[in-house]
Protein backbone atom coordinates (compact mmCIF):
# COMPACT_ATOMS: atom_id res chain seq x y z
CA UNK A 1 0.00 0.00 0.00
CA UNK A 2 1.15 2.94 -0.61
CA UNK A 3 -0.19 6.95 -0.27
CA UNK A 4 -1.93 8.60 -3.83
CA UNK A 5 -0.16 11.98 -2.67
CA UNK A 6 3.72 10.38 -2.30
CA UNK A 7 4.74 8.66 -5.46
CA UNK A 8 6.99 6.04 -4.23
CA UNK A 9 9.84 3.68 -5.35
CA UNK A 10 10.08 0.10 -4.92
CA UNK A 11 13.01 -1.49 -3.78
CA UNK A 12 13.80 -5.16 -5.06
CA UNK A 13 12.00 -7.28 -2.61
CA UNK A 14 11.31 -4.54 0.26
CA UNK A 15 8.52 -2.59 0.76
CA UNK A 16 7.62 1.03 -1.13
CA UNK A 17 9.31 3.39 0.49
CA UNK A 18 7.26 6.83 0.54
CA UNK A 19 9.52 9.45 -0.51
CA UNK A 20 6.85 13.04 -0.20
CA UNK A 21 5.68 12.29 3.63
CA UNK A 22 2.49 14.41 3.62
CA UNK A 23 -0.09 11.70 2.94
CA UNK A 24 -3.43 12.97 2.42
CA UNK A 25 -6.84 11.39 1.81
CA UNK A 26 -8.68 11.59 -1.75
CA UNK A 27 -11.83 11.46 -3.24
CA UNK A 28 -13.05 10.97 -6.88
CA UNK A 29 -15.97 11.44 -8.16
CA UNK A 30 -16.45 9.75 -11.64
CA UNK A 31 -19.55 10.35 -13.62
CA UNK A 32 -21.14 7.29 -15.19
CA UNK A 33 -24.15 8.16 -17.89
CA UNK A 34 -24.61 4.78 -19.63
CA UNK A 35 -21.18 3.50 -18.92
CA UNK A 36 -22.39 -0.05 -18.55
CA UNK A 37 -20.01 -1.41 -21.86
CA UNK A 38 -17.20 0.86 -21.58
CA UNK A 39 -16.59 1.41 -17.35
CA UNK A 40 -13.48 -0.76 -16.40
CA UNK A 41 -13.92 -2.13 -13.70
CA UNK A 42 -10.85 -4.44 -12.82
CA UNK A 43 -8.98 -1.30 -13.38
CA UNK A 44 -10.68 0.39 -10.66
CA UNK A 45 -10.43 -2.18 -8.60
CA UNK A 46 -6.77 -2.90 -9.01
CA UNK A 47 -6.22 0.98 -8.44
CA UNK A 48 -8.12 0.69 -5.27
CA UNK A 49 -6.08 -2.37 -3.80
CA UNK A 50 -2.76 -0.61 -4.45
CA UNK A 51 -3.79 2.95 -2.56
CA UNK A 52 -5.56 2.95 0.28
CA UNK A 53 -5.53 6.62 0.47
CA UNK A 54 -8.40 7.37 -2.55
CA UNK A 55 -12.06 6.67 -2.48
CA UNK A 56 -14.32 7.33 -5.96
CA UNK A 57 -17.81 8.18 -5.44
CA UNK A 58 -19.54 6.79 -8.62
CA UNK A 59 -22.65 8.78 -9.71
CA UNK A 60 -24.72 6.84 -12.38
CA UNK A 61 -26.75 10.05 -13.78
CA UNK A 62 -29.95 8.40 -14.74
CA UNK A 63 -28.10 5.54 -16.76
CA UNK A 64 -30.96 3.57 -18.76
CA UNK A 65 -28.32 0.48 -19.77
CA UNK A 66 -27.39 -1.58 -16.71
CA UNK A 67 -24.56 0.92 -15.60
CA UNK A 68 -26.12 0.72 -11.76
CA UNK A 69 -25.85 -2.98 -12.05
CA UNK A 70 -22.25 -3.13 -13.15
CA UNK A 71 -21.34 0.06 -10.23
CA UNK A 72 -23.14 -2.24 -7.75
CA UNK A 73 -20.63 -5.40 -8.68
CA UNK A 74 -17.60 -2.76 -8.45
CA UNK A 75 -18.27 -1.26 -5.41
CA UNK A 76 -18.67 -4.59 -3.77
CA UNK A 77 -15.46 -5.19 -4.30
CA UNK A 78 -14.21 -1.98 -2.99
CA UNK A 79 -13.36 -2.70 -0.02
CA UNK A 80 -15.48 0.07 1.06
CA UNK A 81 -13.63 2.82 -0.31
CA UNK A 82 -16.23 3.25 -3.39
CA UNK A 83 -19.55 4.19 -3.33
CA UNK A 84 -22.52 4.40 -5.63
CA UNK A 85 -24.50 7.95 -6.05
CA UNK A 86 -27.85 7.31 -8.18
CA UNK A 87 -30.11 10.41 -9.60
CA UNK A 88 -33.09 8.77 -11.19
CA UNK A 89 -32.92 11.30 -13.89
CA UNK A 90 -30.26 12.00 -16.16
CA UNK A 91 -29.08 16.05 -15.11
CA UNK A 92 -26.10 16.10 -17.38
CA UNK A 93 -22.35 15.80 -16.47
CA UNK A 94 -22.24 19.41 -14.71
CA UNK A 95 -24.74 18.71 -12.13
CA UNK A 96 -23.41 15.00 -11.63
CA UNK A 97 -20.29 16.04 -10.95
CA UNK A 98 -20.96 19.32 -8.79
CA UNK A 99 -23.45 16.91 -6.71
CA UNK A 100 -20.92 14.24 -6.37
CA UNK A 101 -18.23 16.66 -5.26
CA UNK A 102 -20.40 17.94 -2.37
CA UNK A 103 -20.76 14.47 -1.43
CA UNK A 104 -17.45 13.74 -1.75
CA UNK A 105 -16.49 16.70 0.55
CA UNK A 106 -18.90 15.08 3.05
CA UNK A 107 -16.32 12.62 3.67
CA UNK A 108 -13.27 12.93 5.76
CA UNK A 109 -11.12 13.55 2.12
CA UNK A 110 -8.53 16.60 2.03
CA UNK A 111 -8.50 16.43 -1.71
CA UNK A 112 -12.11 15.54 -3.70
CA UNK A 113 -11.51 15.75 -7.85
CA UNK A 114 -13.35 14.31 -10.79
CA UNK A 115 -12.19 11.97 -13.96
CA UNK A 116 -13.76 10.09 -16.70
CA UNK A 117 -15.41 6.68 -16.10
CA UNK A 118 -13.58 5.65 -19.17
CA UNK A 119 -10.25 6.32 -18.20
CA UNK A 120 -8.76 8.50 -20.88
CA UNK A 121 -6.66 10.11 -17.79
CA UNK A 122 -5.46 6.72 -16.25
CA UNK A 123 -5.48 5.92 -12.68
CA UNK A 124 -1.91 6.07 -13.09
CA UNK A 125 -1.73 10.08 -13.26
CA UNK A 126 -2.90 10.22 -10.45
CA UNK A 127 -0.66 10.07 -7.94
CA UNK A 128 1.61 12.50 -9.16
CA UNK A 129 -1.37 15.20 -9.17
CA UNK A 130 -1.97 14.34 -6.20
CA UNK A 131 1.42 14.83 -4.81
CA UNK A 132 1.34 18.55 -6.06
CA UNK A 133 -0.56 19.90 -2.75
CA UNK A 134 2.25 19.02 -0.67
CA UNK A 135 2.30 22.76 -1.54
CA UNK A 136 0.51 24.29 1.15
CA UNK A 137 -0.98 27.18 -1.24
CA UNK A 138 -2.39 24.75 -4.07
CA UNK A 139 -6.24 25.31 -4.47
CA UNK A 140 -6.56 22.88 -7.86
CA UNK A 141 -4.66 20.77 -10.01
CA UNK A 142 -5.88 20.09 -13.41
CA UNK A 143 -4.79 17.56 -15.70
CA UNK A 144 -3.17 19.23 -19.56
CA UNK A 145 -2.73 17.09 -22.17
CA UNK A 146 0.17 18.76 -23.80
CA UNK A 147 1.45 17.13 -27.26
CA UNK A 148 5.43 16.53 -26.68
CA UNK A 149 7.87 14.35 -27.00
CA UNK A 150 8.02 11.63 -24.16
CA UNK A 151 4.39 11.88 -23.22
CA UNK A 152 1.93 9.89 -24.98
CA UNK A 153 -1.33 11.92 -25.45
CA UNK A 154 -3.58 10.17 -27.80
CA UNK A 155 -6.00 11.79 -29.78
CA UNK A 156 -7.60 12.24 -33.09
CA UNK A 157 -6.44 14.80 -35.08
CA UNK A 158 -10.13 16.81 -35.12
CA UNK A 159 -10.56 16.73 -31.33
CA UNK A 160 -6.85 18.01 -30.81
CA UNK A 161 -7.30 21.21 -33.11
CA UNK A 162 -10.95 22.03 -32.29
CA UNK A 163 -9.57 21.46 -28.94
CA UNK A 164 -6.90 24.11 -29.30
CA UNK A 165 -8.97 26.97 -30.93
CA UNK A 166 -11.61 26.30 -27.87
CA UNK A 167 -8.76 26.12 -25.02
CA UNK A 168 -7.73 29.64 -26.13
CA UNK A 169 -11.25 30.93 -26.27
CA UNK A 170 -11.84 29.66 -22.98
CA UNK A 171 -8.47 30.97 -21.55
CA UNK A 172 -9.55 34.30 -23.21
CA UNK A 173 -13.10 33.80 -21.68
CA UNK A 174 -11.40 33.63 -18.41
CA UNK A 175 -8.75 36.24 -18.44
CA UNK A 176 -5.96 34.10 -17.74
CA UNK A 177 -3.92 31.78 -19.51
CA UNK A 178 -4.84 28.47 -18.98
CA UNK A 179 -3.71 25.66 -21.66
CA UNK A 180 -6.42 23.17 -21.45
CA UNK A 181 -9.73 23.88 -19.49
CA UNK A 182 -11.32 20.49 -21.03
CA UNK A 183 -9.60 17.64 -19.39
CA UNK A 184 -11.80 15.31 -17.26
CA UNK A 185 -9.19 14.64 -14.24
CA UNK A 186 -9.00 17.74 -11.88
CA UNK A 187 -8.47 17.60 -8.29
CA UNK A 188 -9.41 20.50 -6.09
CA UNK A 189 -8.28 20.66 -1.40
CA UNK A 190 -10.87 21.41 0.90
CA UNK A 191 -11.97 25.38 1.52
CA UNK A 192 -13.75 27.92 1.53
CA UNK A 193 -13.48 28.85 -2.18
CA UNK A 194 -14.05 25.26 -3.24
CA UNK A 195 -17.21 25.46 -0.56
CA UNK A 196 -18.65 28.73 -2.56
CA UNK A 197 -18.18 27.60 -5.98
CA UNK A 198 -20.35 24.51 -5.88
CA UNK A 199 -22.84 26.04 -3.29
CA UNK A 200 -24.76 26.82 -6.80
CA UNK A 201 -25.52 24.98 -10.08
CA UNK A 202 -23.42 25.45 -13.34
CA UNK A 203 -25.23 27.11 -15.86
CA UNK A 204 -23.30 25.81 -18.92
CA UNK A 205 -23.56 21.82 -19.14
CA UNK A 206 -20.53 21.00 -21.60
CA UNK A 207 -17.95 24.22 -20.50
CA UNK A 208 -19.23 23.53 -16.69
CA UNK A 209 -15.51 23.11 -16.33
CA UNK A 210 -14.49 26.80 -17.26
CA UNK A 211 -17.16 27.91 -15.14
CA UNK A 212 -15.93 26.27 -12.28
CA UNK A 213 -12.15 27.13 -12.61
CA UNK A 214 -13.53 30.80 -13.44
CA UNK A 215 -15.50 30.57 -9.96
CA UNK A 216 -12.44 29.67 -8.30
CA UNK A 217 -10.46 31.93 -9.54
CA UNK A 218 -12.68 35.03 -8.79
CA UNK A 219 -12.72 33.29 -5.54
CA UNK A 220 -9.06 33.84 -4.92
CA UNK A 221 -8.43 37.26 -6.37
CA UNK A 222 -11.88 38.44 -4.05
CA UNK A 223 -9.40 37.24 -1.19
CA UNK A 224 -11.27 34.26 0.09
CA UNK A 225 -9.50 32.51 3.14
CA UNK A 226 -7.27 29.87 1.66
CA UNK A 227 -4.92 28.31 -0.89
CA UNK A 228 -5.59 30.11 -4.17
CA UNK A 229 -3.21 27.89 -6.18
CA UNK A 230 -4.50 26.41 -9.56
CA UNK A 231 -1.79 24.56 -11.02
CA UNK A 232 -2.21 22.74 -14.49
CA UNK A 233 -0.66 19.42 -14.54
CA UNK A 234 1.13 17.94 -18.34
CA UNK A 235 0.01 14.46 -18.04
CA UNK A 236 1.83 11.72 -19.18
CA UNK A 237 -0.25 9.38 -20.72
CA UNK A 238 -3.67 10.68 -22.19
CA UNK A 239 -5.55 8.37 -24.76
CA UNK A 240 -8.97 9.01 -26.49
CA UNK A 241 -11.34 6.46 -25.91
CA UNK A 242 -14.11 5.46 -28.19
CA UNK A 243 -17.63 5.66 -27.34
CA UNK A 244 -17.51 9.22 -26.68
CA UNK A 245 -21.34 10.42 -25.92
CA UNK A 246 -20.44 14.31 -26.38
CA UNK A 247 -21.98 15.11 -30.48
CA UNK A 248 -20.33 17.48 -33.12
CA UNK A 249 -23.25 19.43 -32.78
CA UNK A 250 -21.69 20.72 -29.16
CA UNK A 251 -18.79 22.00 -30.58
CA UNK A 252 -20.77 24.34 -33.13
CA UNK A 253 -22.46 25.41 -29.95
CA UNK A 254 -19.45 26.41 -27.76
CA UNK A 255 -18.28 30.11 -29.04
CA UNK A 256 -21.93 31.01 -27.82
CA UNK A 257 -21.72 29.14 -24.79
CA UNK A 258 -18.37 30.89 -23.83
CA UNK A 259 -19.95 34.43 -24.76
CA UNK A 260 -22.66 33.37 -21.97
CA UNK A 261 -20.10 31.81 -19.59
CA UNK A 262 -18.75 35.31 -19.85
CA UNK A 263 -21.60 37.43 -18.69
CA UNK A 264 -22.54 34.53 -16.18
CA UNK A 265 -18.56 35.01 -14.32
CA UNK A 266 -19.12 39.11 -14.25
CA UNK A 267 -22.69 38.49 -12.58
CA UNK A 268 -20.91 36.20 -10.31
CA UNK A 269 -17.78 38.31 -9.32
CA UNK A 270 -20.12 41.24 -8.47
CA UNK A 271 -22.40 38.96 -6.51
CA UNK A 272 -19.56 38.30 -4.73
CA UNK A 273 -17.79 41.14 -4.31
N1 LIG B 1 -23.33 12.46 -15.33
C1 LIG B 1 -23.21 12.51 -16.65
N2 LIG B 1 -22.04 12.15 -17.14
C2 LIG B 1 -21.92 12.20 -18.47
C3 LIG B 1 -22.94 12.60 -19.32
N3 LIG B 1 -22.45 12.53 -20.56
C4 LIG B 1 -21.19 12.10 -20.42
N4 LIG B 1 -20.88 11.88 -19.16
C5 LIG B 1 -19.66 11.39 -18.52
O1 LIG B 1 -18.63 12.29 -18.81
C6 LIG B 1 -17.42 11.57 -18.99
C7 LIG B 1 -16.85 11.87 -20.35
O2 LIG B 1 -17.75 11.46 -21.33
P1 LIG B 1 -17.31 11.04 -22.80
O3 LIG B 1 -18.54 10.59 -23.49
O4 LIG B 1 -16.15 10.08 -22.72
O5 LIG B 1 -16.85 12.45 -23.39
P2 LIG B 1 -15.53 12.89 -24.17
O6 LIG B 1 -14.41 12.00 -23.77
O7 LIG B 1 -15.34 14.32 -23.75
O8 LIG B 1 -15.87 12.75 -25.60
C8 LIG B 1 -17.77 10.10 -18.77
O9 LIG B 1 -17.48 9.77 -17.44
C9 LIG B 1 -19.26 10.06 -19.06
O10 LIG B 1 -19.95 9.01 -18.42
C10 LIG B 1 -24.18 12.96 -18.77
O11 LIG B 1 -25.17 13.31 -19.41
N5 LIG B 1 -24.25 12.89 -17.40
MG1 LIG C 1 -14.10 10.16 -23.19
Amino acid sequence: MYALGSPSVRHGSFPPVTVLTKKRSVAIVVPCFNEAARLPVERFVAFLAEHDDVRFVFCDDGSTDGTGRVLEELVARAGGRAEQMTLPQNRGKAEAVRLGLLRALETSADVVGYLDADLATPLEELPAMGAQFDDDGVLAVTGARIQRKGAQIERRPFRHYTGRVFATAAALALGTFYYDTQCGAKLFRRSPILDEALAAPFHSAWIFDVELLGRLMIGAEQGAAGPTTIREHPLTRWRDVGGSKVRASTFAKAPFELWRLSIELRRWRRRRA
